[in-house]
């Protein structure tokens, strides 16, 4: 193996930039290519402004603190509009941002229509809408409507009487009895927190159901004055206001179906087993997205991209986008983010090979191709670990290279692309010492708890528990924001710090000091978004082709479109690999060691050699 130190590297590589890109940006719309007819014999659909567009998620606790009390808000995400205008993004996404309680951060909302007090105020959502339209980008907003607070006034007045009007907008179930006269709830089913998904009120002595916390009952999605009024609440009111579409928490849950069953035992440890396939992609689904776009979305040119987790089947994903069905724009397929993950019980941690990984790229970007669906381009948001930490490597001499090697990857990809705060710095995962006590998440302290009552706190468990938490944890994705090396990271100005610990190495991961730097991730990202919007007809629209896919060292796919070939070639590996260029006649556009001049001297015939972490982008213009 070749090993040179990664400084060396760095300053090895040419002072001039890699790329040599100076068109316009054009936003939204692929630039036509030679090879188009220039009157094409059939219309030529208009693509929808959302598909070139690049989205950057905003987690608003952990963004910028503007007002010194350690917490995110609002006018800290205004006065970084420019710093995403300047990294090429399009569309941003705001994670919850509305009255809440707080005990999913936001996702257990109390009021649609009011702002939770500490981020700010419904004003300043519109001067943030104002901000982001006033430069050409749009924003998008979180839309919750699987569940509420337990707070919102509508399950105050379900909960207090059998036969209040708004009884229904929830589920509520009488309990089973055990042959010794115990009492039982509706079904066997865990929720995500931990524990089972009924809560018993012993005032009108029922149970409601929640699929996430107790604290989040799920609405009756089968009343239509309940679906009525969250139309009017959660989506009505900020389209009003000018937002541009949602993301939809949860989308295929609203359908629970009619029957209540017990799950099938998989965790004999526990009572309580997962249950998603009685409440995921219930009956009704496809209907109430239809009803949703029918009466709310359409009048609005809104964008959506729902959350769904619990459908690997490619068949299934297409009945919610295909364009011509009018349900949502596109979703988040899980299977990406899974990985890793135990099954029967997320954080238990199961080792996997690069195989697994390339097959799930290649499977979720060709299963729209010959229909009108469309996919998206992930692999982080909130609620999973790091890229760089998960699937490439976060050792000090190899972080920045795989942050490269994964953008490289993420910007060459077909579908709506998604970057999630942070990423285009590289942010990595917590270090392995920290403690629960570290941990903020309501997911993550109570598996951790649920596992120590069972276990009798277990040691080796436990440890089991923590490393596994330290891979796929969400907590992961939520440290506040790295801006500069200044205390707290220049996330806040409170003397006591963030409301999370900030990440021990955010001294050298900060935006300040990539903003400037030419051989940053940052600016490394910034490039390959121009470079994607400048070949969106191949890198954002092009159809995919994987090589080698049982190799379990490297990842070498092509993209074809609009009368361009491109080869990616990537190195999952802290070694030399050895890799074939499928294709004759292509040129190095791109690498992550930055000699792309050097790079293709070691070439012989069709093969090269990948350094460790190496990615290299290939193109060709005219096809094969
Ligand atoms: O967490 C999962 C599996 O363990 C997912 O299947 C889960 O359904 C999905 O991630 C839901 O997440 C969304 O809704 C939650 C919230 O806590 C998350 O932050 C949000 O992304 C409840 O609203």
């Amino acid at each position: 193996m070749l090993y040179v130190p990664f400084p060396l590297l760095q300053r090895a590589s040419s002072s001039t930039p890699i790329f040599h890109i100076d068109l316009p940006r054009t936003l939204y719309f692929s630039p036509p290519t030679a090879t188009m007819p220039t009157t094409p014999t059939t219309p030529t659909p208009i693509t929808p402004w959302w598909k070139d567009a690049v989205v950057y998620q905003i987690y608003p606790a952990s963004f910028k603190d503007s007002n010194g009390d350690g917490l995110g808000d609002i006018p800290g995400i205004i006065s970084k509009i420019d710093y995403l205008k300047d990294l090429g993004i399009d569309i941003v996404w705001i994670s919850p941002m509305f009255d809440s309680p707080q005990v999913d951060m936001g996702y257990d909302i109390s009021d649609y229509e009011a702002v939770y007090p500490p981020y700010g105020t419904v004003e300043d959502m519109e001067t943030l809408i104002r901000a982001c339209h006033e430069r050409d980008m749009k924003v998008i907003l979180d839309l919750v409507i699987n569940h509420t607070s337990d707070q919102h006034r509508w399950f105050q007045e379900s909960r207090s009487s059998r036969d209040n009007p708004k009884r229904d907008w929830y589920i509520w179930k009488p309990p089973r009895y055990a042959e010794d006269g115990t009492r039982m709830p509706p079904t066997n089913w865990r929720s995500y927190f931990s524990g089972g998904t009924w809560e018993w009120d012993e005032p009108t002595g029922e149970y409601y159901l929640h699929l996430f916390a107790k604290e989040q009952p799920d609405l009756n999605w089968e009343n239509e004055d309940t679906r009525n009024a969250i139309y009017d609440s959660a989506m009505r009111f900020w389209l009003d206001k000018g937002v541009d579409g949602f993301r939809v928490d949860t989308v295929n849950m609203y359908s629970k179906g009619v029957e209540f069953l017990d799950a099938p035992i998989i965790d004999p440890e526990f009572y309580e087993q997962p249950a998603w396939l009685y409440y995921a992609n219930g009956p009704r689904m496809h209907e109430f997205l239809r009803e949703m776009n029918d009466k709310v979305l359409k009048h609005y040119d809104a964008v959506t991209v729902g959350e769904l987790p619990h459908t690997p089947d490619p068949k299934k994903v297409l009945d919610y986008v295909g364009a011509s069905d009018k349900q949502l724009s596109m979703v988040f397929q899980f299977d990406i983010v899974d990985i890793g993950q135990g099954v029967a019980r997320k954080y238990q941690f199961q080792p996997w090979k690069l195989p697994l990984f390339k097959g799930i790229v290649a499977k979720w970007q060709q299963f729209i191709e010959g229909t009108d669906g469309w996919t998206t381009a992930f692999c982080e948001n909130h609620d999973q670990g790091r890229s760089i930490s998960r699937f490439a490597s976060d050792a000090p001499e190899y972080r920045v290279l795989s942050a490269k090697m994964l953008a490289i990857m993420m910007t060459a990809l077909t579908g709506t692309l998604f970057i999630y705060q942070g990423q285009e710095i590289g942010m990595i995962n917590v270090p392995r010492t920290w403690p629960i006590s570290e941990f903020r998440d309501i997911e993550s302290v109570n598996f951790y708890h649920s596992i120590a009552a069972q276990t009798n706190n277990d040691a080796a468990t436990l440890d089991y528990v923590m490393r596994s938490l330290q891979i796929l944890g969400r907590d992961n994705a939520r440290l506040p924001m790295q801006w500069d090396a200044s205390a707290h990271a220049g996330f806040t100005d409170r003397e006591a710090g963030a409301w999370m610990r900030v990440h021990d190495r955010y001294g050298e991961i900060n935006v300040a000091r990539q903003v400037g730097d030419p051989e940053s991730t940052w600016s490394f990202w910034r490039e390959m978004i121009r470079l994607r919007r400048e070949h969106g007809e191949v890198l954002v629209h092009g159809a995919f082709e994987g090589f080698e896919m049982e190799n379990e060292e490297t990842f070498v796919f092509a993209k074809r479109g609009g009368g361009k070939t491109v080869v990616v070639m990537l190195n999952f590996t802290g070694e030399e690999q050895r890799v074939e260029m499928p294709y004759e006649g292509l040129e190095l556009r791109v690498g992550n060691y930055g000699d792309v001049e050097g790079a293709e001297k070691s070439a012989v015939g069709r093969a090269r050699v990948l350094r460790p972490w190496e990615g290299r982008l290939y193109m060709m213009m005219g096809g094969h």
